[in-house]
C-alpha cells in the first residue's frame, strides 16, 4: 500500500487477550438484548440524545468515504401524523394483495397488520436517506459508491448505540416510501431507505417469541 505524505499516524488501543475476550461477551450480551418494539410510550427522549447516536451511525464505513447518508429526525407531532397517515395507506395496499399469501403468511407470528400507531406514539421518527449521488455545482452529477451497503452499515452501528442506550425502535419499511422524501421536501439525490421510530417502549409491551439462530447455524470455519 502506498503510504502518502498526507496520511496521519493511527492512534489506537489495544486490549489484552482477556480483556478482548470478556469484552466481547459483554457486548454481544448487551446486544443480544436487542428486540423489535413495535408500541412505544410517548416519553420524550433526553436532549441531544439522538445527536450522539446520529453521530455513531456516522462512523460507518462508506464507498471512498462519501458517507451517503442523511438522518432526519422528526418530533414534530403534525409532521408525524402525516408520515403515519402516507405509510398506513402505503401499508394497507401492501397487507391486501400486494404481499401475497406466502409473505403474509412469514409475517403471522409478528402480529403486523397496516395500522402505525408507532408513528404517532413514538417521540422520534429517524428518516434514514441514501444519498444517490452528491450535487457538484454544473459538474454532471457523480453517483457514489456502494450505497445500500454503506447505509447498512450506518444503520447498524445506530440500532447498537439506541441499544447501547436503553432504548427500542422498529426497522420500519412502508413501501413504497418514496412518500417520504415528499413530506421531508429531501433534495432529488436523496431516496428513503429506512423509517426507524426510536423511544421507550409502552409499559407492559409484549414481543413474539423469536429465537436467533445459533453460532453453527451462522458461523462456517475454514482452517
Ligand atoms: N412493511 C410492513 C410489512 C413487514 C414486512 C416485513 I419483511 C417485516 O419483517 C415486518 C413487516 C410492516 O411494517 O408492517
Amino acid at each position: 500500500m502506498r503510504d502518502l505524505d498526507d496520511h496521519v499516524l493511527l492512534d489506537y488501543k489495544t486490549y489484552s487477550a482477556e480483556d478482548m475476550s470478556a469484552r466481547a461477551r459483554e457486548f454481544y450480551q448487551e446486544m443480544s438484548e436487542r428486540r423489535t418494539v413495535r408500541e412505544f410510550s410517548s416519553k420524550p427522549l433526553p436532549e441531544g440524545l439522538l445527536d450522539d447516536l446520529i453521530l455513531t451511525a456516522g462512523t460507518a464505513p462508506s464507498g471512498a468515504h462519501k458517507q451517503p447518508w442523511s438522518f432526519c429526525v422528526v418530533t414534530s407531532s403534525s409532521l408525524k401524523t402525516k408520515i403515519r397517515k402516507a405509510a398506513e395507506q402505503e401499508e394497507y395496499e401492501n397487507y391486501h394483495g400486494r404481499m401475497g399469501d406466502r409473505w403474509l403468511k412469514d409475517l403471522k407470528n409478528l402480529g403486523t397488520d397496516h395500522v402505525k400507531e408507532f408513528l404517532e406514539d413514538a417521540p422520534a421518527l429517524i428518516v434514514v436517506f441514501k444519498r444517490l449521488y452528491e450535487e457538484n455545482g454544473s459538474e454532471t452529477k457523480k453517483n457514489n459508491y456502494y450505497v445500500n451497503e454503506s447505509v447498512g452499515i450506518a444503520v447498524g452501528l445506530l440500532l447498537a448505540a439506541i441499544q447501547h442506550v436503553g432504548l427500542m425502535a422498529v426497522t420500519h419499511t412502508p413501501s413504497p416510501m418514496n412518500f417520504l422524501a415528499r413530506v421531508l421536501g429531501r433534495p432529488s439525490n436523496e431516496r428513503a431507505f429506512l423509517l426507524i421510530p426510536v423511544g421507550h417502549p409502552k409499559e407492559g409491551v409484549r414481543v413474539p417469541d423469536l429465537k436467533r439462530k445459533i453460532l453453527e447455524d451462522i458461523r462456517d470455519n475454514y482452517r
